[in-house]
Order: C-alpha cells, then sequence, then structure tokens
C-alpha cells in the first residue's frame, strides 16, 4: 500500500527548535526509519509551509488507491481549505499530532479537520505517526485468527 504522509508549516522545525513540546528527534530522520521498518509499503512524505501547497498535494495523491497521513500543523485550527479538499478526496486521511492538542492552549482544541478525517492520533510524540500508518495498514491487510 503506498502512504503519503503530507506535513504542514514548522514541521521541519521539529527536532530543531522547542524540544519540551516536539522532543529532540528530528522528523524526517524519524520518517525514514519508519519507512525502513515497512519496506513492503511505499512511504512517501511531502512537507510544505503553504496552505495552497498542502490542497495541491491532498489533490494529488487523493484519488489514487492509497492512504493518507496529514499532520497539517497550525492549519488544522484555521484552514477551510484543507478541510474542504479532504473532504472531496476519496483517499482515507488519519489525521496525525505530535502533541495532545486538547492539552494545550485553547485555540489548539479545535480541528477543522477531524470531521472530515477517517480519525485522529494525537499525544504520543513522533509515535504519532507510526499509530497512524498502523491504522492504515490494518484496514487492507487481512488478519486471520487461528483457535
Ligand atoms: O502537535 C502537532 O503535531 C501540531 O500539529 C504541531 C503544530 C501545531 O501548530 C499544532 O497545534 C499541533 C506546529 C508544528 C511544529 O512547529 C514547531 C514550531 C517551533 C519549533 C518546532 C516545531
Amino acid at each position: 500500500m503506498v502512504i503519503h504522509i503530507i506535513n504542514g508549516p514548522n514541521l521541519n522545525l521539529v527536532g530543531v527548535r522547542e524540544p519540551e513540546v516536539y522532543g529532540n528527534r528530528s522528523l524526517d530522520q524519524y520518517l525514514q526509519e519508519l519507512a525502513d521498518e515497512f519496506p513492503q509499503h511505499t512511504i512517501d512524505v511531502y512537507q510544505s509551509n503553504i496552505e495552497g501547497e498542502i490542497v495541491d498535494r491532498l489533490q494529488q495523491v487523493g484519488f489514487d488507491d492509497c492512504g493518507i497521513v496529514l499532520n497539517a500543523g497550525g492549519y488544522t485550527h484555521t484552514s477551510v481549505a484543507i478541510a474542504d479538499a479532504v473532504a472531496a478526496i476519496t483517499a482515507p486521511v488519519v489525521e496525525v499530532h505530535i502533541s495532545n492538542i486538547y492539552s494545550r492552549e485553547p485555540f489548539r482544541h479545535k480541528s477543522l479537520l477531524s470531521p472530515v478525517c477517517k480519525g485522529i492520533v494525537a499525544g504520543f510524540g513522533l509515535d504519532s505517526y507510526r499509530l497512524a500508518l498502523l491504522s492504515l495498514f490494518s484496514q487492507t491487510t487481512k488478519t486471520t485468527l487461528r483457535q
């Protein structure tokens, strides 16, 4: 399965700035290790600080047979355009946050994206990405229970 990870503004600074909130590991390095862990899947990573480019990326990949992990960063709380793009595409989108947005400032408690996403993973540090990937894999991988 192809998984597209789409990261929004400032996520390129994770591991470099504000380690008390986002940790001190580089997100690029973490995602590379994650891709190495699942060689049977293709994991593509895209990051942009620009709202319209995130909309473009969602439209580019969102009609393919794929899954999308979306951390829209600060646009999570403000972007009608990204919410509209997520609602328009056919691929399942899992919303991801490194931090627990509900334990932070009140303006982070509202996500415009959650209502149009398949599910949400937040607050597990960089492992939020891992959990989101696993949720998408489990939709396509058939598990047989032997008793
Ligand atoms: O917890 C998350 O993953 C967030 O999506 C991260 C966003 C924030 O605006 C959301 O409310 C929650 C911020 C992206 C990272 O921003 C940084 C800013 C300074 C230093 C390092 C990262």
